[in-house]
């Protein structure tokens, strides 16, 4: 079989969308930390648009920052990839050609060194996850025994974690007297440009103030609210890319339709046409962000921990449950509950929205995918709008049952005792709590509300929130989950 380069994309049949533009005739403008299946169905997507409206140097240099997999994937590719959209009717393929390359941080970081540094550099995004950035953030500050600060600042001039990466590619500018690139963070953070911002101004204090002084005056971190749900690329999504095109793609990776992007318009440098995409923009992202992690990312951790353990792979199969739908819906309207007016956007059709895009049965997004990396999720997605439902007099009842359903997935195995990798980067801390507590629930919920930067302590602190986490997890704990979500909906 022929692979996707280039060179066949033409032998695509008729139906299969292409770039509207000469893909090699753009330059690069933006390098994007973090080449992972969000980056590519949602900011590359949108950068395609705006390449073909208006044109302009905008490609896209991507960086794989820990496996060389998909740079070794998008090569023979020449960047290209194929986005299959999921939605009512049968997929619809488009072939995306806003990435020039991929590089791969772990193998060779100079050339990605190099790009941070190159003056055609207007833009540098990230999708890298909450727990990459390092930052600290009950104290406004990084986070020394984070691997990569640590090892960054031993050797801040050869970085490779983000904040390293950020700050010896502003550094290098400002030595040769290039102007800085604009810092686009696009994770799933609450004021995720102030935050970043924060990470990269207090990184740079610890090797140089007066760096420090120049980034906080004079680099752009606007923020930014992304959505597109966009499970990880199985070996079917390759096979669908390949009937759909007749080529054979590696990078290929399969998405919903809908697509969000709201985004703060300041940018130091320029940006590219990303309206044609579908982006927002927006003076304050603050509201659209609360929105999106209170309902959408909160609800999706709750019923990633209680669908799991429930015996559902996917979040489609969560919402047949009726136990647990119903739960999912009642986690929404709690959410929405917490929430100001936004003007435009009525909180009860988002919701209505979310829950027929979570039903969407053509889009296989595991329960488990969903449910890494929980002690980073947790605090924006469950306990600040607990904080908000506990300052505003409602019930916590529905924030509570999303940490129960965190706690015991915490426990490492399901109700018939098959056990499973939890996949947090506290994973040290949440063993040796769960190893004390020795099937205790009362000893598991002090020791995991004891957790370092997780659970704020006026959350931890509350009576009433422990109660109901504590009867919630007991009986989660002995009579299992599918009766435990039958009796919450009951109740
Ligand atoms: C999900 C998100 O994995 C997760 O934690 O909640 O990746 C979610 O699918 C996206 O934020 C949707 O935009």
């Amino acid at each position: 079989m022929t692979r996707l380069s280039l060179g066949t994309l033409g032998t695509c049949p008729p139906d299969v969308a292409r770039p509207a533009y000469d893909p090699a005739a753009h330059g690069v403008g933006i390098v994007h930390l973090g080449c992972g299946a969000f980056h590519r169905a949602h900011q590359a997507v949108a950068t395609d648009a705006a390449l073909a409206s208006k044109g302009g140097d905008w490609r896209i240099a991507a960086v794989s920052l820990r496996s060389s997999e998909i740079a070794d994937a998008m090569a023979p590719q020449d960047g290209l990839f194929t986005l299959i959209e999921k939605g009512q009717g049968g997929p619809k393929a488009r072939i995306v050609g806003s990435v020039a390359k991929v590089m791969a941080a772990s193998r060779d970081i100079d050339p990605v060194l190099g790009a941070l540094a190159d003056p055609a550099t207007k833009i540098v995004s990230l999708t890298v996850t909450e727990k990459a950035y390092g930052i600290d953030r009950a104290q406004g500050d990084i986070d020394e025994s984070h691997p990569s600060i640590a090892a960054d600042l031993q050797n801040p001039h050869a970085p490779t974690g983000v904040l390293g990466l950020v700050v010896e590619g502003l550094r290098r500018r400002f030595d040769a007297g290039t102007a800085p690139f604009t810092v686009l963070c696009c994770d799933n953070l609450p004021d995720n440009g102030d935050l970043v911002r924060t990470g990269v101004v207090a990184f740079a204090r610890r090797l140089d103030g007066e760096l420090a002084e120049r980034i906080a005056a004079k680099v752009a971190f606007p923020s930014s609210m992304v959505d597109r749900i966009t499970p990880a690329a199985t070996v079917e999504t390759l096979q669908l890319a390949e009937s759909l095109t007749g080529l054979v793609d590696e990078a290929a990776i399969e998405t919903e339709p809908f697509f969000q992007w709201v985004i703060e318009d300041r940018f130091c440098e320029g940006r590219p046409d990303w309206e044609a995409g579908g982006a927002l923009f927006v003076a304050d992202v603050a509201p659209y962000e609360r929105m999106k992690l209170r309902m959408l990312n909160g609800a999706h951790s709750m019923l990633a921990y209680a669908g799991f353990l429930a015996g559902h792979a996917y979040v489609r199969d969560v919402m047949t449950d009726a136990a647990l739908s119903a739960l999912v819906r009642r986690h929404l309207a709690a959410a929405a509950d917490t929430l100001p007016d936004l003007p435009g956007i009525d909180l009860k059709i988002y919701a209505d929205e979310l829950a027929k895009r979570f039903e969407n049965p053509s889009i296989a997004h595991r329960t488990y995918q969903i449910a890494m990396d929980g002690s980073e999720k947790l605090p924006q997605r469950i306990v600040a709008p607990a904080l908000d439902a506990l300052s505003r007099g409602q019930s916590i009842r529905p924030f509570a049952f999303a940490v129960a359903a965190w706690m015991r997935y915490c426990l490492g195995r399901t109700d018939s005792g098959e056990t499973y990798d939890r996949r947090d980067p506290r994973e040290a801390q949440i063993a040796r709590v769960v190893e004390q507590a020795g099937g205790d629930a009362s000893r598991l919920v002090t020791g995991l509300l004891a957790l370092g930067g997780v659970f704020d302590s006026r959350f931890a602190e509350d009576r009433s929130v422990r109660a109901n986490i504590l009867s919630l997890l007991e009986a989660m704990m002995t009579d299992g989950m599918a009766r435990a979500l039958s009796a919450e909906t009951a109740a």
